[in-house]
């Protein structure tokens, strides 16, 4: 059988080509085969270049991925580049797609390097937790300078092919729409002029003019300092590029080495890993072989912060948008809020005015009557969060909509099922809970009920690619799976400030711990009136003797519901965004404190931590174990896209197999013993640890 990686010759130029879908990653066999094919063209009598290129949809994407973690199989990448470079005969490569990581570092290995127009090249190693490991923090930066080689390296970005061309990446854009023949026209060229072999290694003028210059790292440093907070390889992307101006090549290359086998051990690659796997492997759900029930218009019921946000995700998708409203003044109102959401974009310099204009116009129509309807292949409600107000609009939707066409609630909490028993075709009902801000957050949990069709539900995923965001599947009970989760690990924290933590205090630690925000600021800017109407929802089927915290009830009382009304846990002077400790709300702690008798105490940043976090996992386990989520990497992507956990931990489950499952049960243990209506284990949690397994070996299923 051929191996991925093949040689024919065209006169006097060997053609080696990659092929190893879907993206041609490095793997061993890959890795092996380029090695001796470029050896082989070498030393062949008559061969007077080579040309390296991808097969299929793409160059090479990188190193392949899957075998990191794994006992690393020769030959090793840098030195099969080393030795591609070394060559006497130039090589030419062509690239196409996506040329990142492993792929562009073989690149810059090559002599010349043509690319398509529509090719795309980068490091994104730091994006995994890594540095480029394969020479190219060395060779990068003899290419296009030390400043540029740090901006592309520490951020990940890609580059498309003029800016590759105008950085120095790559020497040609091709006019050829094939690789091959890009290759090949390319190295006829170089033949012709009798172009010499040129070394990206050998290159000095660059980073010549870079030595000497102290405050470029320095600076660099800094910056990441606001910008990578809390991460470890971006310090190290910059530790190595450095080592590029200030060690003779060689030795940067085994300075190189060094920083990256460092990242390659850490936590943070395996939490990164884990993220960039998981956010793919989430879409693979039992549904995914149906048809996707076509959507090219939508409804929108609601024009609230949430129908608006909905709108705008929709329409700057490309979809048209019916926004229905009850009444004239709520639905100029509506229009105005998805007027103020464009004006952002206009003002935050993402879009011109004329493209907002157009947009307006082209894409959102208002009505008040649910017959301008009749046309959409899905409506999605956005009303008042009440199960009686719902059910009146989905037994309207139901009237109006077209067979066939899905009928969808954005409710964050309530019964999908009972939602879709108001109409005769629960198959077509589905819950699609966004996030706010809509158009800005990149979770929809697509909330699948038990009579759901398999063609809505796949309709539901189909939308989220569409909008750019990242689907999860969940099924049916109060809050899905991050709603649910959310509420469990709230009432921890809400209990720790009862007995003697502050907000701020709570906020610090999970902030230092890497959340992008505390959940106390997080709750001020949603609003704290959302919470409370939910609270009195569930007021009335509260268990009697769970412990039940009314310090946000008291703020909400006297009309602070946050940053809109310009106090909530936190003071906004002016319209601030960032709040100020509130000794008045000190003050309503330290007396529901004394309502109960309770003697605060202290609490370390690691024991907040450790509480909310076991809060968090063990109800992650429970929604495992109902189904709610299909495998523990849906309560990662879930509380990654939605909720703010950090992505360099991996989310909660990974968190939790990376830190030890029964170090996790021990501390819910010792939490039950003080607090047993609070606190038990979740029976899965339990045997995983009785079984010797981690989370992860539920993903693999
Ligand atoms: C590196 O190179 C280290 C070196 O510096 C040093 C070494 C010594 N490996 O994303 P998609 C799979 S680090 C293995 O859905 P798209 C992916 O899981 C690497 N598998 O497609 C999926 O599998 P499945 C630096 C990989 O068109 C399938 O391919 N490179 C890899 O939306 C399709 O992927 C990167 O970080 C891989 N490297 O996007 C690039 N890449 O079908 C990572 C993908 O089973 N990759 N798969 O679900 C990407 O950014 C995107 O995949 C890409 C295509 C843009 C290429």
């Amino acid at each position: 059988m051929a191996g991925p990686v093949t040689t024919e010759r065209r006169g006097k130029i060997a053609v080696i080509v990659v092929d190893n879908p879907p993206v041609n990653a490095l793997s061993q066999a890959v890795r092996q085969g380029l090695d001796e094919a470029v050896a082989a063209a070498q030393a062949e009598d008559g061969v007077q270049a080579l040309v390296v290129a991808g097969a299929g949809r793409t160059f090479i994407a990188g190193a392949d991925i899957r075998e990191f973690g794994k006992p690393p199989q020769p030959p090793a990448l840098p030195e099969v580049i080393n030795r591609i470079e070394a060559g006497a005969k130039p090589v030419i490569v062509a690239l196409h797609g996506t040329a990142l990581g492993g792929g562009l570092e073989v690149a810059l290995g090559c002599h010349y390097r043509v690319a398509l127009p529509g090719a795309r090249v980068g490091l994104p190693e730091v994006s995994l937790g890594l540095i480029p490991g394969a020479g190219g923090t060395q060779r990068t930066p003899r290419l296009i300078g030390a400043a540029q080689a740090v901006e592309l390296i520490t951020s990940g970005r890609h580059v498309g092919a003029e800016e590759a061309l105008a950085l120095g990446l790559v020497d040609e854009i091709a006019e050829e729409d094939d690789p091959v023949a890009a290759g090949v026209a390319f190295a006829e060229t170089v033949l012709a002029e009798g172009r010499p072999v040129r070394r990206s290694g050998e290159a000095e003028d660059k980073i010549a003019a870079d030595r000497g210059n102290a405050t470029l790292f320095a600076d660099a440093r800094k910056a990441l300092e606001t910008k990578a907070r809390g991460l470890f390889s971006p310090f190290k992307c910059v530790d190595a590029v450095e080592a590029a101006v200030t060690l003779p090549f060689a030795e940067g290359l085994k300075r190189e080495r060094a920083l990256f086998l460092e990242c390659m051990d850490s936590p943070q690659r395996a939490g990164l890993i884990h993220a960039f796997f998981a956010e793919r492997e989430v879409r693979k759900i039992p549904e995914a072989k149906a048809e996707p029930r076509e959507i090219a218009a939508v409804g929108v019921i609601g024009g609230g912060t949430m129908g608006a946000g909905i709108a705008v995700a929709l329409m700057t998708a490309g979809l048209p948008v019916v926004l229905v409203e009850r009444d004239a003044e709520s639905l100029a109102r509506g229009r105005a809020n998805v007027e103020g959401i464009l004006d952002g974009g206009v003002k935050r310099g993402k879009m011109t005015a004329e493209a907002r204009d157009a947009l307006l116009a082209s894409k959102l129509t208002g009505a008040l009557d649910y017959e301008a309807l009749a046309e959409v292949d899905l409506a999605i409600e956005a009303v008042f969060e009440d199960m009686a107000v719902k059910k009146q609009v989905f037994t309207q939707l139901d009237a109006a909509l077209k067979p066939d066409a899905i009928l969808a609630s954005n409710t964050s909490y309530l019964d999908v099922d009972e939602i879709a028993a108001v109409t005769a075709r629960p198959q077509d009902v589905i819950g699609l809970h966004f996030f706010s801000p809509a158009h800005v957050m990149r979770l929809l949990e697509v909330v699948a009920a038990a009579k759901t069709a398999p063609e809505v539900v796949a309709g539901g995923f189909a939308l989220a690619k569409r909008l750019g965001k990242v689907a999860v599947r969940a099924g049916v009970c109060d809050g899905f799976i991050g709603n649910r989760i959310l509420s469990v690990y709230r009432r921890q924290a809400d209990i720790m400030v009862e007995d003697g933590a502050s907000p701020y205090a709570i906020d610090a630690a999970l902030l230092d711990f890497g959340f992008a925000m505390g959940p106390y600021a997080v709750a001020d800017l949603a609003g704290l009136d959302i919470g409370w109407a939910n609270r009195k929802r569930l007021a009335p089927t509260r268990d009697p003797k769970e412990r039940y915290v009314e310090i946000a009830d008291r703020i909400c009382e006297r009309g602070w519901f946050g940053q809109k009304t310009g106090r909530g846990f936190y003071l906004y002077p002016e319209g601030a965004r960032r709040g100020e400790p509130d000794p008045e709300v000190e003050a309503i702690i330290a007396e529901a404190r004394a309502k109960k008798g309770i003697a605060p105490r202290d609490f370390t940043a690691e024991e907040i931590v450790r509480r909310y976090l076991a809060a968090m996992i063990n109800e992650g386990a429970r929604v495992v174990a109902e189904g709610i989520a299909l495998r523990p990497l849906d309560v990662d992507v879930t509380l990654l896209y939605g909720y703010g956990f950090p992505r360099w931990r991996g989310g909660p489950m990974k968190y939790a197999d990376l830190r030890g499952l029964d170090r996790v049960l021990a501390d819910v243990r010792a939490y039950q013993a003080e607090d047993p209506a609070s606190w038990q284990p979740a029976r899965l949690l339990v045997d995983l640890v009785e079984g010797g397994e981690s989370f992860d070996s539920l993903n693999r299923v």
